[in-house]
């Protein structure tokens, strides 16, 4: 059975010479994407940004680097379902990324060893049986002291899952991770119609576990209509760093963003983020939208500011696929997973 040692590899093509282990050995890319001259970009099993696809039975694959997944869970939303289909639409949308970095001037195939490995298992009736069994899938995922998690929603509760898992695989530090958090909504809720793991919730939940230290967390592209004035008061009280959109737009945001990773710069950090954190002009598809937020070039040129930090996991969550008529969010979001790994990429590449 040895054609079969990674029998939880699978790809579209090329089956019997692909092996990154092997190529990184021999001093190839990290990564071997499939040839876009030989196989169409728009042929072929779609896997995020056709990364080779393992299963999580492939458990001690020590080389790779960014293990991606998806999280098909809505479970948890508040206003408008539909983001359990967001996986399979931005699998698709990111078919046409491409490896090189232009702003970071780094390849992300050559640097990491990145994967796809598949969709973590849901209970769609249940929030907090479905966080526990992402959590489980998650936290075995590839090495667990080396390889980092990317997990793909769903609603923005399963950030907690993935948030634990991360947690655990750094090796439980005690006064939690640090965050930065991107989204309209500070997602600190204690609670919506009785349930507590919903997705207006994973950062308070995090919180009481010490998966995440709140003064050591900032909130990006935070604005209104809020239910009531006390959740930024609360947040701030909490020692969060609250940027709202407007004080981005008026030129405050970028040095406080800069003082705050400043100020972390030894952590470990986890990314959370939340495609609402966008204007709803640029990313409809999503299921509480809010208008007046980042435009698709401002979000990345935020991101590209974070490099140095030492991102330890991220979660990009809330596509809603059928709110998302041309496609423009799940496009932005495969972006997105482009900018989260490429940050990785640079980081490794400058010894960052
Ligand atoms: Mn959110």
């Amino acid at each position: 059975m040895a054609l079969f040692a990674w029998s939880g590899l699978r790809h579209s093509h090329r089956e019997t010479d692909y092996d990154p282990l092997l190529m990184s050995a021999r001093g190839g890319p990290r990564t071997t994407l499939p040839d876009g001259r030989q196989q169409p970009r728009f042929a072929g099993v779609a896997t995020f940004c056709r990364f080779p696809l393992i299963d999580s039975a492939a458990a001690t694959r020590s080389t790779v680097d960014w293990a991606v997944y998806g999280v098909p869970f809505d479970g948890g939303v508040t206003y408008r379902p539909g983001a359990r289909f967001g996986p399979r639409a931005i699998r698709d949308a990111s078919q046409y990324i491409k490896p090189f970095h232009l702003a970071h001037g780094v390849d992300i195939v050559e640097v990491l060893s990145l994967v796809d490995a598949g969709d973590a298992p849901v209970r769609p009736y249940s929030c907090k049986e479905t966080l526990d069994a992402v959590c489980a899938f998650a936290v075995n995922l590839g090495d667990p002291g080396h390889t980092r998690l990317l997990a793909v929603g769903g609603d923005h509760s399963i950030a907690y899952a993935n948030l634990k898992a991360t947690w655990q695989r750094r090796g439980r530090p005690s006064r939690g991770l640090a965050v930065v958090h991107l989204d309209a909504h500070l997602d600190t809720v204690d609670e919506v119609w009785q349930e507590r793991w919903g997705h207006a919730s994973p950062f308070l939940r995090a919180f009481e576990e010490g998966l995440v230290d709140p003064s050591r967390m900032v909130s990006l592209g935070i604005r209104g209509p809020l239910n009531t004035a006390g959740e930024v008061t609360a947040a701030r009280d909490r020692g969060t760093e609250v940027v709202t959109c407007d004080e981005w737009r008026a030129g405050a945001g970028p040095e406080r963003l800069a003082a705050f990773c400043r100020r972390i710069a030894a952590d470990e950090v986890y990314l959370s983020f939340d495609i609402d954190c966008v204007d709803p002009a640029f990313a409809p598809g999503t299921g509480t939208p809010c208008c007046g937020g980042f435009d698709s070039a401002g979000t990345f040129a935020l991101l590209r500011s974070l490099k140095g930090l030492q991102i330890v996991g991220a979660d990009v969550v809330e596509v809603l696929p059928d709110r998302d008529p041309a496609g423009t969010t799940g496009l932005l979001a495969a972006h997105i997973i482009f900018e989260i790994l490429s940050l990785a990429a640079a980081g490794a590449k400058g010894g960052a």
